[in-house]
């Protein structure tokens, strides 16, 4: 049977081949609905990019709901040098045509794990916690019956990508991403660490825009664009979670506690993590820091193959 999840996201360039990854895996993977919530670009981009990405891989049927505008408490703080030009713009993808949700996204989040047997929804974060943390603002019973939570976020060993300390997610939103830490759910965490194992190469790329299709060059295209940090290639950060549901044996890592600094200006957004065990604080997350990159670009280009 397949695992049942809800992808909450910012598309969003590394969003959108997350997506689609999922949608490209029926079989493994039934996407009860997607929220939207700003991170890379304001709300209204991203849930409208998430119902393009929807439209490109043939799947209308999905529903599509807005989530959060903005962070609990902070102004938002786009990515819009970075994601801007987003996969409309450079490869076209039309207006969408599917409608959206009328319902609230935090509201979808907390009706769908009350109504459906405890522990057997995942949910995917691959932007900032806003909506998770809302939702257990409102309604937090929820956390119990939450199967698991797979993040893509925070930076432990390596250092951070939007300030030294910072990975994006977490820094834009730092007090959801404690609240969620806190919350009890068990929650899988895709820190740069990993993204930034999983980088492109000419042959990689090749691959993706080898498959001919539309699906296969957005996520070729997209890739190729701009060099990683340093110049190594460029990290696919989100479409790891997908990676993770569909071959967790790609990856690996250790129970942990992490914790989120939400005051230092110097450090704020920073994943603390606890790797030698020294603080005596209750592991809260399994924190995954090793990825196997060419299993991963295998997987990705043979699902990729089965969609427009
Ligand atoms: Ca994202």
């Amino acid at each position: 049977m397949a695992r049942r999840i809800i992808i909450d996201t910012d598309p969003g360039i590394d969003d959108a081949v997350a997506i689609l990854l999922a949608l490209a895996a029926p079989d493994e993977l039934d996407v009860l609905g997607i929220v939207a919530v700003a991170g890379n670009l304001p709300l209204a981009q991203t849930e409208r990019n998430a119902r393009r990405v929807c439209e490109l891989a043939g799947r209308a049927d999905i529903s599509v709901y807005a989530g959060c505008a903005r962070p609990l408490r902070r102004p938002l703080a786009t990515a819009e040098h970075i994601h801007g030009e987003t996969a409309r713009d450079r490869l076209l993808l039309p207006e969408p045509i599917m409608a959206l949700q009328p319902q609230h996204g935090v509201d979808f989040l907390i009706e769908t794990f009350r109504a459906e047997a405890a522990g057997t929804i995942t949910l995917c974060v691959l932007g900032p916690m806003t909506n998770m943390a809302m939702a257990l603002v409102k309604a937090p019973e929820i956390a119990e019956r939450i199967g698991e939570l797979v993040v893509m976020g925070g930076a432990c060993f390596e250092l951070g990508n939007v300030t030294p300390a910072a990975e994006f997610n977490i820094h834009v939103d730092p007090e959801a991403a404690a609240i969620v830490l806190d919350s009890g759910i068990p929650i899988t965490m895709i820190p740069l660490d990993v993204t930034q194992q999983v980088l492109t190469t000419p042959k990689r790329l090749a691959a993706l825009h080898g498959l001919g299709n539309r699906c296969g060059l957005l996520a070729a295209f997209e890739r190729k664009r701009r060099a990683n940090f340093g110049g190594r290639g460029r990290a696919l950060h989100d479409p790891c979670v997908i990676g993770y549901l569909l071959r967790p044996a790609l990856f690996g890592g250790r129970e942990v506690n992490v914790a989120i600094e939400t005051h230092s200006p110097l450090t704020l957004g920073m994943t603390v993590a606890d790797w030698w065990g020294v603080t005596g604080r209750k592991t809260n997350v399994r924190l995954m820091n090793t990825v196997d990159a060419g299993g991963f670009y295998d997987l990705i280009t043979e699902r990729l193959a089965r969609l427009p």
